[in-house]
């Protein structure tokens, strides 16, 4: 499937905002990718599908997880936050037809983030965060500092991210807290911390 049947297939499926902000960090990624000399395909195609699980019923969800035999934990299983990134990749590999693994982990990990993320992987967590739409007060930081150092940027992010989710009494899911404290290694082994 080429990036222009993706995002015929891709409007169909989310609503307009959502598709809007796809194509937003599809070009986000593409300018990153850029910049860091990452595949500028591979970005394009991984910010475009990143959130092609984002309007998928509870019902549809369960269904899923049993027909992709997906193993989740308890803290995504309660989470349509948290499972729509898990889901989006199986979405992106069995519907889009991508096979590229770098792209289905992008898409996998685009909502926690992991420890030892790949540049493309920390390329979709920021760009889904600093796409011109997002008018947050964190963006708007983010974006100061993102053709600089994308691990600051992911600080920043996560920073924000669990302050967010203590204030709403949700759950934290370790791989956010993990990805935060690989930010913080990161940044102190480059002297920036
Ligand atoms: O899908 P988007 O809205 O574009 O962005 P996203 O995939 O980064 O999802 C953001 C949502 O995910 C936001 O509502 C907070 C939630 N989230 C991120 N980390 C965690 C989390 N929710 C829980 N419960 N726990 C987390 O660790
Ligand atoms: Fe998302
Ligand atoms: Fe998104």
């Amino acid at each position: 499937m080429d990036i222009n049947e993706m995002k015929i297939k891709l409007k169909e499926s989310l609503k307009e905002t959502r598709y809007i902000h796809s194509l937003n960090v599809m070009e986000e990624s593409e300018k990153l990718a850029m910049h860091y000399n990452v595949d500028t395909e591979k970005a394009k195609i991984a910010g475009l599908l990143h959130d092609c699980a984002k309007n998928i019923s509870k019902k549809d969800e369960n269904e899923l997880i049993k027909k992709y035999r997906i193993e989740t934990d308890d803290i995504q299983r309660n989470s349509s936050a948290l499972l729509h990134s898990i889901l989006g990749m199986y979405i992106a590999r069995e519907e889009y037809q991508v096979s590229d693994e770098e792209i289905l982990n992008a898409i996998y990990w685009h909502t926690t983030g992991r420890p030892g993320m790949t540049i493309l992987e920390k390329i979709i967590f920021v760009a889904d965060y600093i796409e011109p739409g997002r008018n947050f007060e964190v963006a708007e930081k983010v974006r100061k500092y993102v053709y600089e150092d994308l691990d600051k940027c992911i600080l920043l992010c996560t920073d924000s991210t669990i302050m967010y989710l203590i204030q709403k009494g949700k759950l934290i899911h370790p791989y956010t807290l993990e990805t935060r404290n690989d930010a913080v290694y990161n940044l102190s082994k480059k002297g920036i911390l």
